[in-house]
């Protein structure tokens, strides 16, 4: 398995709490590289727009008000097989079903403030990472 990247986000319930350091050790210690990071506040049509796929779902606009309610930091993790082990660290979608010792079964409130997101293809990867990174701000 060849050196992949994925996007990765810390959502404000954990930027609020102050988990960032502790979200990023998770992905350090598991393998993942950091190698692109920014902390910014969402605009609406930015969230709306990360989440287009989503917009017919019940579940649309209170979660791009969740994800605009306060800061986010936005990376691209890389490393051997980077969207399947970054999804494996962050646990299932709803923390009541995650596994012991990933990121949302150990700091997630709620199915929506559940902490972080990962890219689910490495083809959806290339376009979330688009969406936030220029390729000189990507330094592996
Ligand atoms: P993500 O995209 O954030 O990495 O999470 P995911 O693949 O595990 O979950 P997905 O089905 O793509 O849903 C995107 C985000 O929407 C919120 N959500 N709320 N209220 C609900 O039933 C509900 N279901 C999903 C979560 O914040 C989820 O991460
Ligand atoms: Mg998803």
């Amino acid at each position: 398995m060849a050196t992949e990247r994925t996007l990765s986000i810390i959502k404000p319930d954990a930027t609020r709490r102050n988990l960032t350091g502790k979200i990023n050790a998770r992905f350090e210690d598991n393998g993942l590289r950091i190698v692109a990071q920014k902390r910014v506040q969402l605009t609406k049509a930015q969230a709306e727009g990360f989440y287009a796929v989503h917009k017919e779902r019940p579940f649309f606009n209170d979660l791009v008000s969740f994800m605009i309610s306060g800061p986010v930091v936005v990376q691209v993790l890389e490393g051997e097989n980077a969207v399947v082990k970054n999804r494996e660290i962050m646990g299932a979608t709803n923390p009541a079903n995650a596994a012991d010792g990933t990121i949302r079964k150990d700091f997630a409130e709620s199915i929506e403030a559940n902490s972080v997101h990962g890219s689910d293809s490495a083809e959806n990867a290339a376009i979330e990472i688009a969406y936030f990174f220029a390729q000189t701000e990507i330094v592996g």
